[in-house]
């Protein structure tokens, strides 16, 4: 028999976005449930195991700032570790009984907006054969829930054990004493490689671009001979700060133009970022590093100094660190490493750029390349990406009222209103997708911002009875030339990353990432909701 739930909100996954909108959404009376695919609650968090998963945001910024939650969860490290922050999603639980209103092991396949109510219609995967019918539907499917693997020749032939890091198993796979490859040099490459390189009998890396990783500079929470653990009170000036930052962390880019710094200056910030760790050198840097190319080539000469000095094979040297930059620094995101670069001085570690020697075909026994033939693998590990952004959205077929898809739509390009809203689909919001601060901010400060702003407006309306809000297609336009504007003005446009959907074969090249900081994005929201929401429609 179908079960039927009639709900106010359906929120879909149970990440952060997923958890924030549940617990909000019940104090405030409204009927509303998570429908969550995996087993348990992090999103991410809870399905990315690979070895060495740990977040890039440092504490205490990756986290909900409620002091209902952060109270009582102590954290042990700077960047806290994949298993910790599982941790922290159970005492999320622990404290606000989130599960019994989760519906676990339940993806949602498909929704359907119905004009005559005003509802969407729900499917799921549900063995149980769940049909919800929602007025909202909340997509809180992250950015990364479409994993991507190049489709290379014979891959279904390899004997061996052959994975995506997305899928690595609760279990593990056992890398102790075996040949592995990695393919991918993003931040799942680069945390994978550096944590399983002292384990493995040999491992060969595929790189195909260089990471300009950074030195994370990670430190234990516990000992506090240097530091203090923030008070209550310093807590909440902290997070507050996290609303003036271009990122949503505690830093900003320094007020100052490298152009007019003298190249001493440059070199003394440059090597205090370095020390101070994490995203400092990235987006604490100089305020023109984005958009003045010879500071930009500045910053890139002295992370290359570094590198280059922590390296000694001269070949691994270039490919790893080459001396001319192969994007403006920071135009992708760089990594935050622990000893990634020491790694490649283990005589049981090899790279290999597959620029120069493409990978031809996937064997029963390894990879082929062009150069070096056949390499004979156990494992091959995937550290590939994701069609980032949009392809979790477009991962669940949602229709409607004309039958129209969001794939339909977004055909030409990608449509939203403020990275939140889409014209033509009402009564559906989605937090840290596209044209919104996502990949440029930590996490849960965008996604607060953005939950508690869509939240604020659904109050309204049922203040007001109404039952149907949909972005306009004006809205839409003028968001879209407001999000392209800023980033053309930056060198972001220069690298093929996935800010930009350039690393899927096919994707369209377009700008995915609202690039004016976090407290321009709020004002353009307060702007709104102060102006009766203008750009969107009610009834
Ligand atoms: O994916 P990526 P990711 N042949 O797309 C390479 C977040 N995240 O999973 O650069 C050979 O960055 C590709 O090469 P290229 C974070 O926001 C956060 O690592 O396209 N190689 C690249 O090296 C991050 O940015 C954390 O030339 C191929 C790699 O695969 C985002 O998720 C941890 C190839 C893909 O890197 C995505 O990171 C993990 C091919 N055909 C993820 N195709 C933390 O907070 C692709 N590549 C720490």
């Amino acid at each position: 028999m179908v079960k039927v739930e009639q709900l106010d909100v359906l929120v879909v996954g149970a990440g952060f976005s997923g958890l924030h909108f549940l617990q909000k959404l019940r104090k405030l009376n409204f009927n509303v449930k998570i429908c969550e695919a995996t087993s348990g609650i992090g999103g991410t968090w809870y399905i990315h195991r690979y070895p060495g998963a740990r977040v890039d945001s440092d504490f205490p910024f990756y986290q909900f700032t409620q002091d209902d939650i952060w109270k009582g969860f102590q954290w042990t490290e700077r960047f806290p570790g994949q298993q910790e922050l599982e941790q922290y999603f159970e005492h999320v639980d622990r404290k606000l009984n989130l599960k019994k209103d989760i519906m676990f092991n339940t993806r949602v396949t498909s929704a359907q907006f119905c004009s005559s109510t005003n509802q969407w219609l729900v499917k799921t995967n549900n063995s149980e054969e769940i049909t919800v019918r929602a007025k909202f539907i909340m997509l809180c499917v992250g950015f990364a829930d479409r994993k991507y693997t190049p489709k290379f020749k014979g891959v279904d032939e390899f004997k061996g054990i052959v994975l995506h890091t997305s899928v690595w198993p609760k279990s593990d796979i056992d890398v102790v004493g075996k040949r592995v490859a990695v393919i991918g040099t993003g931040a799942s490459g680069v945390q994978t490689i550096q944590e399983i390189a002292p384990k493995v009998d040999h491992l060969t890396v595929y790189q195909r671009t260089p990471n300009l990783a950074l030195p994370m500079q990670q430190s234990s929470l516990l000992d506090q001979t240097n530091w203090k653990f923030p008070t209550p009170d310093q807590f909440q000036e902290i997070f507050d700060s996290t609303r003036s930052t271009f990122s949503g962390l505690d830093f900003n880019f320094i007020p100052l133009n490298g152009s007019g710094a003298t190249h001493e200056q440059r070199e003394a910030y440059f090597e205090e970022c370095f020390r101070r760790g994490g995203f400092y050198f990235w987006i604490g840097n100089y305020q023109d590093i984005f958009t003045n190319a010879e500071v930009n080539d500045a910053a890139y000469q002295f992370w290359c100094k570094k590198t280059r000095s922590r390296i000694n094979d001269p070949v691994k040297k270039e490919i790893l660190a080459p001396t001319i930059a192969p994007h403006p620094f920071g135009t992708k995101r760089p990594s935050l490493e622990q000893r990634y670069y020491e790694v490649y001085n283990q005589s049981n570690v090899d790279i290999i750029n597959v620029r120069k020697s493409p990978i031809i075909e996937v064997t029963e026994k390894g990879i082929k390349t062009e150069v070096e033939g056949e390499i004979e693998f156990d494992v091959i590990i995937f550290a590939t990406g994701y069609d980032a952004q949009t392809g979790a959205i477009l991962n669940v077929e949602i229709k409607n009222e004309f039958n129209e898809s969001i794939e339909d739509k977004w055909r030409n390009g990608v449509l939203t209103n403020f990275g939140l809203s889409i014209a033509s689909f009402p009564n559906i919001f989605f937090t840290y997708g596209p044209q919104a601060p996502t990949a440029l901010s930590n996490g849960p400060a965008c996604i607060e911002i953005q939950a508690d702003w869509i939240i604020e407006l659904l109050v309204k309306m049922r203040q007001d009875h109404k039952t149907k809000i949909v972005a306009t297609e004006e809205a839409e336009a003028k968001w879209k030339e407001i999000v392209n504007g800023i980033w053309e003005k930056t060198l972001f446009p220069l690298a093929d990353s996935w800010y930009q959907g350039a690393n899927i074969p096919g994707k369209r090249r377009e700008t995915l990432n609202f690039a004016g900081g976090i407290p321009m994005y709020i004002s353009f929201l307060k702007d709104c909701s102060s102006d009766n929401y203008k750009g969107f429609e009610m009834s």
